[in-house]
């Protein structure tokens, strides 16, 4: 079996430090959390980035000054920029971090519920877009499925010529207003994918690690972080995303797979750096 690509999504743009003191906002607690990740086993870093207030932002000077902080350090290590930013944002507004180059970004394959009275909005339009760019600059986009819907969408796209062979996907599950954490519906959303495309799995809340488990078992990856989640177990709040990362290594040497490195997952991913 392959080896396991670990993502930590470290941030997010909801998660605040009144869920979890350690959600990080300033360029020094970003390199604090991406590092303990990559310490832990983490190849690919899912970042979003806050003003120091934590409000969420996609400027293209901040990803680049938290980009450029966290490779000085740890210069082998995936980044994988959002291009969803957060709810309400311009797609222009999104797109910007895709002028860094990155190796890979984040593109959302469908509109969904997205809490209470928000909605998080991807037409096929801003999807044919987003997709268009990344074959421009060779970004490898992770496409994020938070329905079995999107994958459909994803492969309409991708023959159309969106979106290039072979697809990556990430199965978040669990959202409030998306697909389910449980089992069955993992089953199907990989059963829905074509045979030479990847995936990784983000369960949200206590879904998580079930989840991350299940991809273990069946071959695919596995994304863990306080973007998805902030507790370690049951109660207990996480100390780092480090910690969520530990114990996923922990899970996947008793399952018997071995981590992949930066240069494994980059292979496995046919990234160009
Ligand atoms: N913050 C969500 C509205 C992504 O990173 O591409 C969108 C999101 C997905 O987190
Ligand atoms: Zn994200």
């Amino acid at each position: 079996m392959e080896k396991l690509i670990i993502t930590a999504a470290i941030c997010g743009a909801e998660v605040t430090k009144e869920h979890n003191p350690n959600v990080p906002y300033t360029i020094e607690e970003c390199v604090r959390e991406a590092g303990l990740a990559y310490e832990a086993g983490a190849s690919i870093i899912h970042l979003h980035v806050r003003t120091d207030d934590g409000t969420p932002t996609q400027d293209k000077n901040r990803f680049k000054m938290v980009m450029d902080a966290i490779h000085a350090k740890y210069p082998d290590v995936i980044i994988q920029p959002s291009t969803g930013g957060a709810v309400g944002m311009t797609n222009d507004e999104r797109l910007q971090p895709t002028e860094l180059n990155p190796e890979m970004a984040t593109l959302d394959c469908g509109t969904l519920n997205f809490g209470g009275d928000e909605i998080f909005e991807n037409t096929e339009n801003t999807i044919k877009y987003f997709g268009e760019r990344m074959i421009e600059r060779g970004i490898k986009p992770e496409l994020e499925v938070f329905d079995k819907s999107m994958i459909d969408m994803a492969l309409r796209l991708n023959k159309k010529g969106f979106i290039k062979s072979p697809m990556h996907f990430d199965f978040v599950m669990g959202v409030n207003g998306g697909i389910s954490g449980t089992l069955r519906d993992f089953v199907f959303l990989r059963e829905s994918i074509p045979a030479d495309a990847t995936y990784t799995v983000a369960g949200v809340g206590r879904f998580e690690f079930p989840l991350a488990t299940a991809a273990i078992i069946d071959g695919g990856h596995v994304r863990v972080g306080f973007e998805d989640n902030t507790m370690i177990s049951r109660g207990i709040v996480a100390e780092s995303n480090g910690q969520l990362v530990e114990k996923v290594v922990r899970m996947a040497k008793e399952l018997g797979r071995e981590i992949a490195t930066p240069a494994e997952a980059r292979e496995i991913l046919g990234l160009k750096r």
